[in-house]
Parts: C-alpha cells; sequence; structure tokens
C-alpha cells in the first residue's frame, strides 16, 4: 500500500521540531511500510526521520511489538551509555506522539512510530567485503550480549512459532496439498528437496526442548540489511528492525547472518549458478560473531555451521508457502519473485551442506583460540 499522501500528517502527529519538508518511501525491507521525512527547524537545519507503519497482516498485535521494542531501545540506551560508557556509536530511539505515548493510530487504521534517522550510515543487500561481513556480525553477536539479562518474560511472542522449523514444514506441506492457487505442479522438484531434509528441521528444536540449547531474548531477522553500517568505514554502527526480539535460539540469529551474506547473489536471484558460498564470509561472520557475543556454550558453537543450512531451508519454505499461498505475506515487486527467493534458499542449503565439515572445523578452530 502507498501512504506517501498521509505521511506528513503522520510526521506531524509526531513531537518533532520543525516544518515538514518531504517525505520518501525505502523498499528494502519486505514487512513494513517505511518513510523517511525530512524537517527544516527554524534555524534552517534539515533533520531526517523513520517513519513506520507495523504491517499488522504480520504482526497481529503491533501494540505487543510497540511494548517490546519500547523495552528493548530503553535497555539498549541505558546499557551503551551508562554500562559500555559508549556514547559514540548510534542507537534506535522512538519519538513520543503529541498526543502522548510512542506511536500514532493512521487515519485507515494502522500502528505509526517515528525513530530517529542513523545518519552516515546505509544498509547492504549483499556484503562486498570481509570487513562488512565481520562488522555485522560483530553487530548482532553485540547485541546478543546487550539483550542478554533481559528476563525472557520481560519481551512477549510478536509472531507465535517465528522459528519453528518444523511447524514451518508441516504448514507448507499443508499449502501444498490444498494447493489454493493451483502453483503445485511446478514447485515439484523443491518440494522433494525439502522433503529429503525433513529430518533437519526439528533438529535445533529438539535441542531446545531437551534443555541442551538455551532459550535467550534473541533479535530473530539478523539478515544483512538490518544493520546500518557506516558509508565512509563500513562500521556496523546500529542493529535495526527489532519487531521479532522475542525468546529464541541464537543460532537462528547467527544462521541467518550466514544466509544473507555468504553469497554474492540477491536473494531473488533468478540466474541460480550465481548462488555461492563465499568461505572468506562465512569466516569473517563466525569471527565477528564469537569475538563479541561471550554468552555462547557449546551446544551452540556447535552447531554455527548447521544453523546457516537451517535457516536457509525454512526461510526457502517460506517464500515457497507464500509462492503457494497466492504471494500475500512477503512484500513483491513482480510476478514470480517468492519462486526466485525460495530457489535461491534451496540452491544456498546444497551449497551450504557441500561446506559445512569446512566451516564448522573454522569455529571450533576460532572457539579455541578465544577460550
Ligand atoms: P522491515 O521490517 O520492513 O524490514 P526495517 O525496520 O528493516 O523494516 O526498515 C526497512 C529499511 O529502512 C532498512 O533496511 C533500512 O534501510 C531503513 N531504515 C530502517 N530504520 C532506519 C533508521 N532508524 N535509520 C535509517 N534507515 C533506517
Ligand atoms: C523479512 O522484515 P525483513 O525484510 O527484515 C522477514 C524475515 C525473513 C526475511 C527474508 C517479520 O525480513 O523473517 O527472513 O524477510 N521478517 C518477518 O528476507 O517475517
Ligand atoms: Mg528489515
Amino acid at each position: 500500500m502507498d501512504y506517501n499522501c498521509h505521511i506528513e500528517k503522520i510526521a506531524n502527529d509526531f513531537a518533532i521540531a520543525g516544518v515538514f519538508i518531504k517525505g520518501e518511501e525505502i523498499h528494502s525491507g519486505h514487512i513494513n511500510a517505511t518513510y523517511i521525512a525530512t524537517f527544516e527547524t527554524e534555524d534552517g537545519l534539515k533533520h531526517r526521520y523513520i517513519f513506520q507503519r507495523i504491517n499488522e497482516k504480520v504482526f497481529r498485535d503491533p501494540l505487543a511489538v510497540m511494548r517490546n521494542v519500547e523495552m528493548v531501545t530503553h535497555h539498549i540506551n541505558l546499557k551503551v551509555m551508562r554500562v559500555k560508557r559508549d556514547v559514540g556509536g548510534q542507537t534506535l530511539n522512538l519519538y513520543p506522539a503529541r498526543k502522548g505515548g510512542l506511536y500514532v493510530s493512521g487515519a485507515g487504521g494502522g500502528i505509526w512510530r517515528c525513530y530517529n534517522f542513523i545518519e552516515g550510515c546505509r544498509t547492504y543487500e549483499i556484503v562486498e567485503n570481509t570487513r562488512q561481513a565481520y562488522q555485522a556480525a560483530h553487530a548482532f553477536g553485540s547485541f546478543q550480549d546487550l539483550v542478554s539479562d533481559i528476563p525472557l518474560e520481560g519481551v512477549e511472542e510478536t509472531i507465535p512459532d517465528f522459528h519453528n522449523t518444523p511447524k514451518r514444514y508441516e504448514r507448507l506441506m499443508d499449502v501444498a496439498d490444498r494447493d489454493l492457487c493451483s502453483r503445485r505442479a511446478s514447485v515439484a522438484v523443491e518440494l522433494e528437496f525439502i522433503q529429503k531434509r525433513q529430518w533437519m528441521v526439528s533438529k535445533l528444536v529438539d535441542l531446545q526442548r531437551d534443555g541442551l540449547l538455551p532459550t535467550r531474548v534473541t533479535h530473530n531477522d539478523t539478515k544483512i540489511n538490518n544493520v546500518m553500517m557506516d558509508v565512509d568505514t563500513d562500521e556496523a554502527v546500529c542493529v535495526i528492525d527489532l519487531d521479532t526480539v522475542m525468546p529464541g535460539l541464537s543460532l537462528y540469529d547467527f544462521g541467518d547472518l550466514v544466509r544473507t551474506a555468504v553469497s554474492p547473489a540477491a536473494e531473488d536471484e533468478p540466474d541460480l549458478s550465481e548462488v555461492l558460498v563465499r568461505m572468506p564470509m562465512f569466516e569473517a561472520l563466525a569471527e565477528g560473531y564469537i569475538d563479541a557475543c561471550h554468552c555462547l556454550c557449546d551446544a551452540e558453537l556447535d552447531n554455527l555451521a548447521f544453523a546457516g543450512s537451517l535457516i536457509s531451508l525454512e526461510t526457502g519454505m517460506r517464500f515457497l508457502t507464500d509462492y503457494l499461498e497466492g504471494d500475500v505475506y512477503f512484500k513483491t515487486q513482480r510476478d514470480g519473485q517468492n519462486l526466485d527467493r525460495a530457489r535461491t534458499q534451496l540452491k544456498l542449503v546444497d551449497q551450504l551442506e557441500q561446506k559445512q565439515g569446512e566451516m564448522q572445523a573454522f569455529v571450533n578452530r576460532v572457539a579455541k583460540a578465544r577460550r
């Protein structure tokens, strides 16, 4: 949905100094409607802000999302400034609404919020060098460390069973059986590839159920474009997209970094020969995450390489489910995009499987050296 005509009105409902100059949409995320708005203050200076409408089809309880985001941003700000005494970096902050509270209800319904714009930074869809990979993983590892003392009961489950891979599998098979959009015949190869890997889907949740993997407060959406990097130095400055922060497994967070950083191909690349695993990128991710996240236990370290394959499989299943359902969850810009996305993910699973031994051997060496 295009909210361009509403953005001035929404922006003016927040307690922001100055006069609204312009608003423009950002297209990089798959879920929310995100806009940059520029305001000019009396001294002639221009200031930018992010306005976001929470996608309530995805987040059935947008106010629970706001409570989580408010709590997590508050926690991080307090720790970054008072505990780490680091005032150099930037953190995400919510701006208050003029009527009070930290959100505004839009004219056509919908919950809007306003964040500070992280200036001097950009996000990447594809990682260009190992410094970016190391920095991104370090930022998410550091995030994990920063939120590690939030009690699990302190965050709400904003999407139930978000990384419950067995449930994602069951749902895909169910949607394929019902085949409401008559698309199943075109994805027989993909379904067979997934069915052959059914053994993988419950591996981590079983370890979690048996108490061998700790449930932590995790980010749950650590794709590479959810961290802002300094445009000049490629330093990771701020982790964003906190809507899915909830109890989870750190392995899914590390895995999603692998999924989105090791390949030089776009997530929706139609030419599957472009989907590859760049080992130096994996190595930089493992070093960055282990260097920053000090709470990882042995069972977590032992599964870091597997986690990349698992979440690529899970994400492939999710894109395929959405394709079979008629593209109702992820934003798309063209026909067949979710199918292309699903195919890149499954190709990545295949590529990661071939390198898993090498990847885990590297993790083991790094973990041993850091002990
Ligand atoms: P989605 O849930 O749709 O992925 P995100 O919160 O990730 O939404 O935001 C989408 C994009 O908007 C990000 O990839 C980033 O480029 C940009 N963005 C989001 N928040 C900020 C911010 N505070 N400062 C600058 N850019 C931002
Ligand atoms: C979505 O919101 P965004 O674009 O950062 C999705 C992730 C998927 C990702 C695939 C809430 O992330 O779970 O891994 O797309 N977010 C949600 O690119 O479903
Ligand atoms: Mg995002």
